[in-house]
């Protein structure tokens, strides 16, 4: 470790960073938020980092000071942003005007510093974290499997505040660099390396600093992207790539939904040829979207999906799950076997015969080849699933899933045996759509083991777990069953064991109602895209298809909402047209796909969207009051997370309060 020397010139007093001065004139610069899991940049921050950056300029300017190396003391990683919690403070478009100001004049000076400045990068690099590491002259980055680059703010409703969008185009060119601020896809240290957005790649945080003292003796500068990716925004091709680039977000979002991608790309088409006018030009555009109720909105969301964290074991207590066995190798429990292998998990999946289990380990192996990288990671998470006819896995289990036929005596034999068999301190979990826990559980000598987790179709897309509460269990019981969705990724709703439990109850209300306007006349075609007009991801009709007619009347059944026998619901199914599984349901189905008409022209197609999910909203709002979830927040995240519920809108409690549902 290089010794310290003591500069001559004062460093300022600071609270989230530490800076010494080796015998070399290197300047070691190191970020470490107080009391934060991981280091983001408040205005607290940004104003001691500016003070710093005067003392470099001077230490610069008198020859004391060599370079600088930014690194982050947090294992979490260097920096994961602009802190999202002052956003709400900042509405005032003069106070976020000045404060974006100040981070643009600030980043400037860095880049300006006559030193070399190279930032080390571990774990998450992201927003304005990524945008002060671009504002550097070098960048080094681990390369494991932590490291994260990216801007995530588009999720947030806005998009790269701190002069990212025209470095990030300077550094990975045009297509690249608007590529991952429109869709705020996080990459690894390798790709982020091939797109130009760092330099040079180590294996193990350790050699972070070797290598980036290396890159300020050298004086490394970054290069920026070849002419062979800038032309993509030159004269007449960037409003080709722009008109492009608005197709593709089309796709999967609108304007009046959310603005943001579509204002980076008019700025783009702008100054896409010019990164320093880019820069410029982000302030004016970005201050009416981050005040703009998708943005307030979706940051809600992102602090309910923080919230959704905390609901598991944490600390000295939370539990380590290694094996799972899931009983039942269908669809659903071939699906969540799979997700627990991705994960990581030891996984048995137990049916009667191996005919049944092989379709499950070829779809499972199907998802590893699309979500890893290497055939090693392939290879592994293929090995550490087994097809387990005998249910052998049953006494060495953490995790009991039951994913069979939503059958009453057959689960309730599935779990006296479970019971016998497996450890004492094992969950015992049913992933039942429909049927009360209670009726499970009771016959069981400890009823209390046994838990709901109920996994959304299909489980690789839906990050929502409903941990379903029934009066046996105590908090002890559900806070477990919390902590195994966050280890395997997913996002945990407490939901009381009660009809439908919140998302199937809200949404039957919803889907049957457009149902029964379809058979009154309406058009189907036009019904659904009134709904995706609204915000939901896909129409209620073609929702129906999806689950499947059969699913739909049984579930309906349980809410007390029977399938009408003289329907055309009732009719389909007795035809065995029970939607995109067997090729035909409302809509007639080819290559997994609804094949619709014309949609006919309707004067107010998001106020009739608007109508059709107002059962949606009613039912979540007596979800809320018979306490089947916790809070408005809780029913908004878990309809948002279940269902695709128009986020910009902040969930069906939200958009109710703020008369827009
Ligand atoms: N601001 C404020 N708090 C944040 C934060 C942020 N940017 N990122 C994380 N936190 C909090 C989070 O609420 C939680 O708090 C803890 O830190 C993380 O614990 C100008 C404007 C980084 C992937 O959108 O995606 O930069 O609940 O358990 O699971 O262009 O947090 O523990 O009290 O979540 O490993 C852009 C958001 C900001 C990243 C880590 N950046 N963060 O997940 O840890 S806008 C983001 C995340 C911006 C500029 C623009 C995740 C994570 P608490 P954790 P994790």
């Amino acid at each position: 470790m290089a010794q310290m020397q003591t500069p001559n010139v004062q460093m300022p007093p600071s609270r989230a960073f530490t800076f010494h001065l080796d015998f070399e004139g290197l300047g070691w610069l190191t970020i470490d938020v107080p009391d934060a899991p991981v280091n983001t940049l408040s205005r607290e921050t940004l104003a001691e980092l500016a003070g710093i950056v005067t003392a470099l300029e001077e230490m610069a300017s008198s020859g004391e000071l060599k370079g600088v190396v930014l690194l982050s003391g947090k294992d979490s990683g260097f920096i994961a942003g602009a802190d999202i919690t002052e956003f709400d403070e900042m509405s005032d478009p003069g106070v976020l005007r000045a404060a974006l100001d100040r981070a643009h004049g600030l980043f400037d000076r860095i880049e300006a510093l006559k030193v070399p400045v190279v930032a080390g990068i571990h774990g998450f690099c992201l927003g304005g974290g990524l945008e002060l590491a671009l504002a550097c002259h070098y960048r080094v980055a681990v390369n494991d499997d932590r490291t994260r680059l990216g801007f995530p703010e588009v999720n947030l409703g806005i998009f790269p505040g701190f002069g990212g969008s025209g470095r990030s185009i300077r550094q990975a060119g045009p297509v690249d660099a608007m590529q991952i601020m429109l869709t705020g896809k996080l990459l690894r240290a390798s790709p982020a390396r091939r797109m130009g957005l760092v330099d040079k790649l180590v294996r193990v945080r350790d050699t972070l600093r070797w290598e980036a003292r290396k890159a300020v003796l050298q004086a490394r500068k970054s290069s920026p992207a070849p002419f062979t990716k800038r032309v993509m925004a030159l004269g007449p091709v960037r409003g080709y790539v722009a008109n492009k680039m608005r197709a593709e977000v089309g796709r999967k979002a609108k304007p009046e939904h959310y603005p943001a991608p579509y204002s980076l790309i008019e700025l783009f088409e702008q100054h896409g040829d010019d990164w320093r006018a880019m820069k410029r030009g982000e302030a004016e555009r970005f201050i009416p979207l981050m005040n703009s109720n998708t943005s307030k909105n979706l940051r809600r969301v992102f602090f309910l999906s923080e919230g959704l964290k905390k609901q598991g074991v944490r600390g000295k207590d939370k539990p380590v799950f290694r094996r799972v066995h899931v009983i039942g190798a269908g669809v659903m429990g071939g699906d969540i076997a799979a997700w627990c292998a991705l994960r990581g998990m030891g996984v048995t999946l137990q049916d009667l015969d191996m005919e049944r289990i092989k379709p499950a380990l070829d779809r499972a192996k199907a998802l590893f080849r699309k979500r890893l990288r290497s055939k090693t990671e392939i290879d592994n998470a293929v090995a550490r699933l087994e097809a387990d006819v005998t249910g052998k896995g049953l006494a060495r289990a953490d995790v009991v899933i039951e994913a069979v036929v939503e059958n009453l005596e057959i689960k309730r034999k599935i779990f006296a045996e479970a019971e016998l068999k497996t450890r004492p301190g094992a969950i015992l979990a049913t992933n039942t759509s429909s049927i009360e826990l209670e009726r499970i559980a009771e016959n069981l000598t400890a009823p209390g083991r046994l838990i709901g987790l109920h996994f959304f179709n299909p489980v690789a897309q839906l990050p929502l777990v409903e941990v379903i509460r029934s009066r046996f269990n105590a908090d002890a019981d559900i806070a477990r069953g919390a902590a195994f969705a966050l280890a395997i990724g997913k996002s945990p709703v407490v939901v009381k064991s009660a009809p439908g439990f919140l998302v199937n109850r809200v949404l039957m209300p919803y889907m049957l109602g457009a149902v029964q306007r379809v058979e009154a006349g309406a058009n189907k075609e036009q019904i659904d895209a009134a709904a995706v007009a609204f915000g939901m991801p896909m129409g209620p009709i073609e929702l129906m298809d999806t689950v499947g007619l059969d699913v739909g009347k049984s579930v309906a059944e349980e809410l007390g909402n029977p399938v009408a026998p003289d329907s055309q619901f009732a009719r389909l199914i007795a035809d065995r047209k029970l939607g995109r599984k067997t090729g035909q349901g409302f809509y007639t189905w080819s290559n997994g796909k609804a094949v619709k008409g014309e949609v006919p022209p309707h004067p107010d197609l998001a106020g009739l969207g608007r109508e059709l999910v107002q059962p949606l909203v009613n039912a979540t709002a007596v979800a809320v009051a018979e306490g089947v979830v916790a809070s408005d927040d809780l029913a908004d995240i878990g309809v948002i997370y279940g269902t695709g519920f128009a986020p910009f809108l902040g969930g069906p409690m939200q958009a109710r309060k703020d008369g827009r549902a």
